[in-house]
C-alpha cells in the first residue's frame, strides 16, 4: 500500500472543482487518510516545489500556489502514486487525455488544478511537509475488499 499527496490548487477551490475532483479519485477507489482546506506560505511553497526553483515558471508558479486557499490531501492506495498520476493527466493540457482530471476541466499549464507526488521518494517528502503524523489516520473500509484483492 502507498501514500501519496494530492494538492486541489487554488484554481480548484476558486472554480468549485473541489467535490468533483474529489470525487474522481473517490470513485478510483482511492482512499482519504488526511485532508485540510489550507493557505500555502511563501516558505513552504518554496519548499514543496523547490525542484523547479531557477526555471522560468517559478516565479509564477510560486504566487499561483500561495494566491488562494488549497485543500490538502493524503491519498492511500496500491500503487497510489502512479495511479493518481494517470487519474490526474498529463502536465501539459494538449497532453493531458478527456476522461482525466486536467484533461476535461483544465486548458492551461499554470492552472492544471491538481498536484500529485511523481514518485514514491517525493511522496514521502510532500506529505511531511502538509501534514503531521497524528494528521493521518489509519483505518479500513467496508468497501476495501471490492476495491483491491
Ligand atoms: P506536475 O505538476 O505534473 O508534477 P511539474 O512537477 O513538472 O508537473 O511542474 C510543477 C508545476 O509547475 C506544474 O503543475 C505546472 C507548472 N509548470 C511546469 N512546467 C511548466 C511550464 N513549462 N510552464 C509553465 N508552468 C509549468
Ligand atoms: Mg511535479
Amino acid at each position: 500500500m502507498q501514500r501519496t499527496l494530492v494538492l486541489l490548487k487554488p484554481d480548484a477551490v476558486q472554480r468549485g472543482l473541489i467535490g468533483p475532483i474529489i470525487s474522481r479519485l473517490e470513485r478510483r477507489g482511492l482512499k482519504i487518510v488526511g485532508m485540510k482546506l489550507m493557505q500555502v506560505s511563501e516558505e513552504l511553497a518554496y519548499r514543496h516545489y523547490g525542484e523547479h526553483e531557477g526555471k522560468p515558471f517559478f516565479p509564477p508558479l510560486i504566487s499561483f500556489i500561495t494566491s488562494g486557499p488549497i485543500v490538502a490531501i493524503a491519498i492511500e492506495g496500491a500503487e497510489a502514486v502512479d495511479v493518481v498520476r494517470t487519474t490526474m493527466g498529463a502536465t501539459k493540457p494538449a497532453e493531458s487525455t478527456p476522461g482525466s482530471i486536467r484533461g476535461d476541466f483544465g486548458v492551461d499549464i499554470g492552472r492544471n488544478l491538481i498536484h500529485g507526488s511523481d514518485s514514491i521518494e517525493s511522496a514521502e517528502r510532500e506529505l511531511a511537509l502538509f501534514f503531521s503524523e497524528d494528521e493521518l489516520l489509519d483505518y479500513s473500509r467496508a468497501t476495501d475488499p471490492w476495491i483491491a484483492e
